[in-house]
């Protein structure tokens, strides 16, 4: 017997998503009606649910099981007809967005903190995607937050939790779920934009590479087309294995968190390529031997060599990146004849420009990067274009990023994060930096052209986002800039991200914290960094 329970429950504070939908720790999560609350004002907030299909899935971290059979129950109450869960409840944030495309279901929930740590006494998260496959817009996220504030019941089905170990097809009450492969949909995708045959080749040639799932979402996915499809040495990925703690680590691909990985690629007889992804799979690291690329450069190599993929042989429609990404990509759009866009931090903001059909390629300096294949960034995408473009090129990484230097300029550029800090403080570091006159003034070395509050008009639907990060622009175009981040939940974090154009190739080696010294200390200076949170130097610098 399976019966419609209602549920009296009442709203708690601060159930609004952030840059990358609701992110709480997982003790948070488990008080009893959270999750509950937040998923019946999603349902509540995309209109009519009834004989809709949903997909669900997470990135497996501790609570996403559980999670997944509340979900399941509650929309089964709301009157989807289907679910479709990922085996395990396993799906990464990019497979989600892909199989949400190519079953045009009425979107997906997915559950994923990301890059933050996994475990009892860590994150947890939860968010909407609309059924083009992206995150829901800032005008639906806003929506749920404000059913969240005047929620008075639930509904759930009163069951048994289903089996989401087996592929096949079940009932739930009168719904539908469907357990899938999570890797399938995907793996055919990549297929299809990818030379496989050509990556093949690379790989039986001897070319040796490392991908770091650091024990997240990725493992299943890279295993099955690195070294299933691909043909890579068995090995060739490492961690990968899904934990529900990530092992213990920080799913987050960057020379600090990743540092296996790095040591591997720095050390004697590195390999040719490593890679890494974050917790649910839509971030990656690229590393060449005794070479890192950073995710801004990463986006425009990729950019100017995307014609030797077969996905995007019939070249670019343009080219968007965040605010405080590099403007590396505007310099390829340009020489490519092609428009480049400047959008907020969060994937959410490229979707319309994707739908659209006004750009091909997006990225972030966060390491993420993507294209219109789906509506999230994906880290493995990443590392197949890469070696895609390895396998037609045959020139180790270093020389591809060195030769695009040469033939561009470099952007030079580092982001510099300081973490949990004080709430108070980082917000009064903001509003000072807001409340400065620059316009004209000499900072060191650099008069400055202007400084404002980034504000976003987006120019398909016309929304408006403002307070997206305050920039100082230099006269000769170099740049910092002061954010605070969307995803945390402890404290505050305070990014600071600096960038400098060098087009002369004689130092083009430099290390970025040197050439870019001056620019750092101005940073910290107009910001009062050290005197407003007692930090005098940043927690991770990428
Ligand atoms: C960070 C990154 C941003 C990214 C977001 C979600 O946000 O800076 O570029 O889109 O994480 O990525 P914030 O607000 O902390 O700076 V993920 O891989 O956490 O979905
Ligand atoms: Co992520």
């Amino acid at each position: 017997m399976t019966a419609v329970r209602t549920v009296a429950t009442t709203p708690f504070e601060g159930q609004k998503p952030g840059t990358s939908g609701l992110r709480k720790k997982v003790r948070v999560f488990r008080q009893p009606h959270y999750l509950e609350n937040f998923v019946q004002a999603i349902f509540d907030s995309i209109g009519e649910v009834a004989g809709k299909t949903l997909v669900l899935g997470g990135d497996g971290r501790f609570h996403n099981r559980a999670a997944c059979q509340t979900i399941l129950k509650m929309a089964a109450a709301a009157g989807f007809a289907k679910v479709m869960v990922g085996q395990g409840g396993i799906l990464s944030t990019p497979a989600a967005s892909c199989v949400i495309r190519k079953y045009r279901t009425f979107g997906g929930i997915i559950l994923s903190a990301s890059h933050n740590p996994g475990g009892e006494d860590e994150d947890f998260g939860i968010k909407y995607n609309i059924p083009a496959g992206g995150p829901a817009p800032e005008a639906v996220t806003e929506a749920i937050f404000a059913r969240t504030a005047a929620i008075r019941d639930y509904r759930i089905l009163e069951a048994a939790d289903i089996d989401l170990d087996a592929v096949g097809t079940r009932q739930l009450g009168p719904m539908a779920v469907e357990v899938f492969d999570p890797v399938a949909d995907y793996a055919e995708l990549m297929d299809r934009l990818f030379d496989f045959a050509a990556i093949r080749a690379l790989f039986a040639g001897g070319f040796r590479m490392k991908f770091d799932a650091m024990h997240a979402v990725t493992g299943p996915y890279a295993t099955a087309i690195l070294e299933g499809m691909l043909g890579a040495p068995a090995g060739t990925v490492m961690n990968g294995i899904p934990r529900e703690d990530f092992g213990g680590g920080h799913p987050d691909p960057n020379l600090v968190h990743a540092h296996e990985l790095v040591e591997i690629l720095f050390g004697e007889g590195a390999p040719d390529f490593g890679a890494a992804s974050d917790g649910d799979g839509d971030r990656n690291m690229v590393l060449g031997r005794n070479f890192y690329v950073t995710p801004s450069d990463s986006l425009a190599v990729l950019a100017a060599n995307a014609t030797l993929c077969p996905g995007y042989a019939g070249g670019l429609k343009g080219i968007a990146r965040s605010m405080p990404t590099s403007a590396a990509a505007d310099r390829v759009a340009e020489a490519l004849g092609i428009p480049a866009f400047e959008t907020p931090t969060g994937w959410k903001f490229f979707g319309t420009l994707l739908d659209a059909g006004l750009a091909t390629l997006c990225g972030e300096e966060s390491f993420g990067t993507g294209s219109d294949h789906v509506r999230e960034k994906d880290g493995l995408w990443a590392v197949l274009m890469w070696l895609n473009v390895l396998a037609a090129r045959r020139e180790p990484v270093a020389d591809i990023v060195r030769a695009h230097w040469a033939k561009f300029g470099r952007n030079v550029y580092s982001r510099h994060d300081y973490e949990g800090i004080d709430s108070a403080a980082a917000n009064g570091l903001m509003d000072h930096l807001r409340g400065l006159d620059l316009k004209g003034k000499r900072l060191g070395a650099y008069t400055v052209a202007f400084s404002d509050d980034f504000a976003y008009t987006d120019p398909v639907d016309g929304s408006v986002s403002t307070k997206q990060g305050i920039r100082i622009v230099f006269e000769d175009g170099s740049r910092v800039v002061f954010r605070l981040s969307g995803t945390g939940t402890e404290g505050a974090t305070l990014r600071v991200y600096i960038e400098q154009y060098e087009p002369d190739p004689a130092r083009h080696h430099l290390d970025p914290q040197d050439a870019l010294a001056d620019l750092i200390a101005i940073a910290r200076e107009v910001a009062q960094i050290e005197a407003r949170t007692g930090r005098a130097e940043p927690t991770v610098i990428t």
